[in-house]
């Protein structure tokens, strides 16, 4: 199987568990349950909970054993967007081309459904105690929170906040996207792994591959904007579209960051060498991240 056909099948079977996993939508109080549908199923990516399952495989571990917890973490990562998206935040329109959440179904439900997913997502993981040891169950929890909250996301979204506008150093910026973007992939990593019996050797390992791999995603990421920018406005690529932005581009210039990207998709790869060819996915998965062009 080709790693685009293995990557559609984990995606359309991490779909199958969270469908099973989120209320009906006819579930009453229906209004939240179908808002909560509108963003889970809105066509994203399902890297994190794809992550999970590779890095769960590449120490022995199985798809069945990790899947709530997988699938955890893409309910916390689609409350991130949907909240992230808010009126009081960026005020998006629109995600993955579709109207986001509070433009649907109005502002109040659009944060009912951010806290509802969040809340979710714990009752799923408590769910995986009996599949797996609950010591590791605790682990998880533990690191997943952390993840999640203000040492993790929620911490480089507020000062992602807090420096919107202002001029910031390299540092400032790792903080932002190491906690914003890269606590959700290293626990993503770290998560299956743990669950799965992985040694310490092991879990090193593979939470420098996801460091790395959060730091690739996200100047791709930021590289992806400015060339969406360029295209939609005509602006040539490099020029200060989003000044506003604390960005890779916007700080090292557009060749830079570039070769920031390589470097660290070069540098998730080397972590995986222990692993010989049970780390394959995952190295593929690094691929697609690089080479993505959404
Ligand atoms: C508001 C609590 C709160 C947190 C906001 C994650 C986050 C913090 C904001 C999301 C906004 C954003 C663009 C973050 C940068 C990178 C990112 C998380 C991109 C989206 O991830 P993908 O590409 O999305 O995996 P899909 O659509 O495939 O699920």
């Amino acid at each position: 199987m080709s790693y685009q056909d293995q990557l559609k099948s984990y995606a359309l079977a991490v779909d199958k568990a969270l469908n099973e996993y989120l209320p009906a939508a006819e579930v009453y109080p229906s209004t939240i349950h179908e808002a909560m549908r509108y963003s889970v199923f809105a066509g994203g990516k399902r890297l994190r909970p794809i992550l999970t399952i590779a890095a769960a495989e590449a120490v022995g571990g199985s798809m069945e054993q990790v899947m709530p917890v997988a699938c955890a973490l893409e309910l916390i990562h689609t409350y991130s967007l949907v909240h992230d998206d808010l009126p009081a935040m960026d005020n998006d329109d629109f995600r993955r081309g579709r109207p986001t959440n509070h433009k649907v179904y109005g502002e109040a439900m659009a944060i009912l459904v951010g806290d509802a997913l969040l809340t979710q997502a714990f009752e799923v993981i408590a769910g995986t105690a009996v599949k797996v040891s609950p010591d590791k169950v605790n682990q998880v929890t533990l690191e997943i929170a952390r993840a999640a909250g203000s040492l993790g996301l929620i911490g480089g979204q507020v000062v992602d906040t807090l420096s919107e506008d202002q001029v910031i150093d390299g540092q400032v910026l790792e903080y932002i996207h190491r906690h914003k973007t890269g606590a959700l992939f290293r626990v993503a990593v770290r998560a299956g792994a743990i669950l799965s019996g992985a040694s310490a050797e092991e879990l090193a390992a593979l939470t420098t591959y996801a460091e790395q791999m959060g730091l690739a995603f996200q100047i791709k990421d930021d590289l992806l904007d400015i060339e969406g920018d360029e295209a939609k406005i005509g602006k040539p690529v490099g020029s200060d579209v989003k000044n506003k932005k604390a960005t890779y581009p916007a700080l090292y210039g557009l060749e830079k960051a570039r070769e920031m990207a390589a470097r660290a998709a070069a540098e998730a790869v080397a972590a995986l060498e222990i692993f010989g060819p049970k780390a394959e996915f995952l190295r593929s998965i690094m691929h697609f991240i690089i080479n993505r062009d959404h």
